[in-house]
């Protein structure tokens, strides 16, 4: 029996192994069920007692050193044929980093900026978090209003004062707080509604808002503003038109449409066969939410705007559902750098 072990032992330290292939005939020839290392320890059961202590040490020594080999030449032979298989050229340079691109909102947001700072629009920020004075009070929402419901806009739990804006008309708040006329601003901003997500809507979703305030504004300046506005985004071809509506904060109110983009007016499945796609609501801005900020009603009269950023955006870009803007997959974000 010692001198199998011996022999066995000096078989597994002098193998050589020239590939892989090599490797795995030492592991089935010593290591394997049915290997030289399982014989012994077969035959060691037929060792008598007074001699298994000496012989189990010798066949532990054993397999510790057939082991050790094992890895020694699994070591040697792992990266034996990666440069064959994958015909890798491993002296070629790295693939280069790939390269960024603009979100389809950003694209569309930047967009409605330049188109109204071409007649003179200036852009204005503010707060994301606001007090129920700038998003609804002073915007002549009645204290019973819907908008002010829990289940519409996303308050602060310790105080029910503060909130997350529902749009981003606080911000024409604070601008005439400390503004007085001419006022001819754009407000682009994200804004947040308590709603249950779907391809249709978000619960955080980008505005841009307008506001111009001077004395003589009527709604014939509104009307050209907008119908300059959709030319430029749809369309020298693109015509609208407004239907009556209710805001708490403009009167008269209006919702305007765009003939379709996409079948010109005759009717399609993007319409629903109307040859209208409704893009943004506006109106006279209400006496009341004049005097609320600090400007004199009889002297001053404004018109409002506001549009959702993702709406023009799905209807520009045939997007059939909301959610993709705001899953960063880069293959769908990278296709609007190109179409604008
Ligand atoms: C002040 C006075 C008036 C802003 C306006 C709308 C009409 C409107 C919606 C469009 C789609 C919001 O994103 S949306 O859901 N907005 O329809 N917004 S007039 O009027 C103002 C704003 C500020 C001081």
């Amino acid at each position: 029996m010692l001198q199998l072990i011996e022999k066995i032992l000096a078989d597994v330290e002098g193998f050589k192994a020239e590939n892989k292939e090599q490797v795995e005939e030492f592991r089935l020839k010593y290591l394997s069920k049915k290997g030289e290392l399982n014989k012994v320890f077969e035959e060691f059961r037929n060792v008598p007692n007074d001699k298994k202590k000496e012989i189990g040490q010798k066949i532990n020594a054993l397999k510790q050193a057939a082991q050790a080999k094992f890895e020694a030449l699994q070591n040697n032979h792992c990266n034996d044929d990666d440069s064959d298989s994958l015909n890798v050229d491993t002296s070629l340079p790295e693939m280069p980093m790939e390269l960024g691109s603009h979100h389809p909102i950003s694209i569309v947001r930047n967009e409605i900026i330049d188109i109204f700072s071409r007649i003179g629009f200036t852009v204005s920020e503010g707060p994301e978090v606001e007090d129920d004075w700038h998003v609804f009070s002073a915007l002549n929402f009645p204290p019973e209003h819907p908008a002010r419901d829990m289940q519409d806009t996303f308050f602060i739990e310790r105080n029910p004062d503060i909130l997350l804006r529902t749009h981003t008309s606080s911000v024409q708040v604070r601008m005439m707080e400390h503004t007085q006329p001419p006022i001819r601003s754009i407000f682009p901003g994200r804004v947040f509604r308590n709603e249950a997500i779907s391809a249709r809507a978000h619960c955080i979703f980008h505005q841009v808002e307008g506001l111009y305030v001077d004395t003589n504004v009527s709604f014939a300046d509104l009307k050209q503003t907008l119908l300059y506005f959709a030319k430029e985004m749809f369309g020298t071809k693109t015509q609208i038109r407004l239907r009556p509506s209710y805001f708490p904060f403009t009167e008269p109110s209006a919702e305007m449409d765009i003939s379709c983009s996409i079948c010109g007016g005759k009717g399609c499945s993007v319409c629903k066969g109307t040859g209208w796609l409704e893009i943004l609501g506006c109106g006279m801005v209400d006496p009341n939410v004049l005097k609320s900020c600090g400007i004199d009603a009889d002297k001053y009269t404004g018109f409002a705007f506001g549009m959702g950023v993702e709406r023009i955006a799905m209807l520009k870009y045939q997007v059939k559902d909301i959610r993709l803007f705001f899953k960063n997959d880069t293959r769908f974000i990278k296709q609007f750098e190109a179409a604008k």
